[in-house]
């Protein structure tokens, strides 16, 4: 049995256990945090600053505390989901003391700089800390098919993946807390580009003419089959990639930079956005002008990276270079830590 295995079997035992958890934060996802848990049978108590929000969780089993510390105190585990960190920082600031020993568990969306920040808090206050995300909406939450990802304390992680896995699939994506929120964007950014390439290519296989008039549920039925292929290939040229040598087999880059001429006249032809394509087919006449026209499709990760340059180094880049995702900031710099 490998480690993993032997990881997820404890982890599955544990599941039916009950545990005492708290949720701060009862918004909409964070009431489908709560709920999760008091489905799974956890003891769960609950907080949230306008206090009628509490009330609905209550009618179905959690304890709604009369304050944020004595919640924090009612739990070895704290989730916390408000709408920003500066929301966090306002209600954990002061709960330092009452935090130590215990793990807090941050889902509110932030960035990488404020993830590490709350961390060195967390860290100071004596108290365990995970980083989170949410990979779903509140209606997804207590579906295991859907992941959580978690960022921070291997120790913590494991300590509290039992209960966590009440959630969805807890998933630790590393010890750097940081990392949950890059994962994030990263994720995000791949569904963006899947499904808006999976747009255009429905707009040009449902537009008039040669090939035409096919509905979008007939399509996406072998779409969706093609995707195991696309999987395949995302499997095949990840290593290519980690190690920098793109061996083509027989899907050689040329191959592709043809196929994607006709892609980009088809959709000329049938008055479709053909951005996207001429986009891939750029990065692709760059590739084979350089005289890469025989590897694999892997190559154009040389392309896509900042500034082309092989090793991917922007000049000026952050450390935290997708600070400022979502409170709208860009420059990179630190939020205020908890008080
Ligand atoms: N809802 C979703 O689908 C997405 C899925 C992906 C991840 N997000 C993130 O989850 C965080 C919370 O989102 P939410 O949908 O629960 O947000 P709201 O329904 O707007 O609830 C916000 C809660 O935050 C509380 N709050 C805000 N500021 C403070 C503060 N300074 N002190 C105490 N609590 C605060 C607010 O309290 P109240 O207004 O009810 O008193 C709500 O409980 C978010 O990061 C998403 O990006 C959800």
């Amino acid at each position: 049995m490998s480690t993993d295995e032997s990881v997820n079997e404890s982890a599955n035992v544990s599941i039916g256990v009950s545990a005492e958890v708290t949720v701060l934060g009862l918004g909409a996802m964070g009431a489908a945090l709560a709920g999760a848990f008091v489905d799974a049978g956890h003891r769960t108590t609950v907080w949230n600053r306008t206090r009628g929000k509490a009330d609905a969780l209550a009618a179905r089993g959690a304890v709604a505390a009369a304050s944020a510390a004595e919640a924090v105190t009612a739990s070895p585990l704290v989730v916390i989901c408000l709408s920003s960190y500066g929301g966090v920082h306002e209600v954990v600031g002061p709960l330092a003391g009452e935090l130590a020993g215990r793990t807090l568990v941050n889902l509110t969306s932030g960035s990488p700089v404020h993830a590490r920040e709350t961390a060195v808090w967390a860290e100071r206050s004596r108290a365990g800390y995970l980083d989170g995300v949410i990979m779903t909406t509140p209606s997804g939450v207590g579906d295991r098919g859907f992941l959580q990802l978690y960022a921070g304390s291997p120790t913590a992680f494991e300590e509290h993946r039992a209960t966590l896995a009440a959630l969805g699939e807890p998933l630790h994506v590393g010890a750097d807390t940081a990392l949950s929120s890059v994962y994030d964007t990263a994720l995000l950014g791949l569904m963006w580009s899947t499904l808006t390439g999976w747009l255009h290519t429905v707009a040009l296989i449902g537009a008039d003419g040669p090939g035409g008039n096919v509905s979008a549920t007939a399509y996406t039925e072998v779409a969706d089959r093609w995707m195991q292929t696309v999987r395949f290939f995302m499997r095949a040229y990840a290593p290519q990639i980690d190690s920098g040598h793109y061996p083509s087999g027989e899907f050689p880059l040329e191959l592709h930079r043809m196929t994607m001429d006709v892609l980009v006249h088809a959709c000329r032809l049938r008055g479709i956005d053909s951005r996207t394509a001429e986009l891939f087919r750029d990065l692709a006449d760059r590739a084979v002008a350089a005289g890469h026209a025989g590897d694999s499709y892997a190559r154009l990760i040389e392309y896509v990276r900042a500034d082309g340059r092989p090793d991917g180094r922007a000049e000026g880049r952050l450390d935290g270079h997708m600070e400022g995702r979502l409170d709208g900031r860009t420059d990179g710099r630190p939020g205020a830590a908890p008080a």
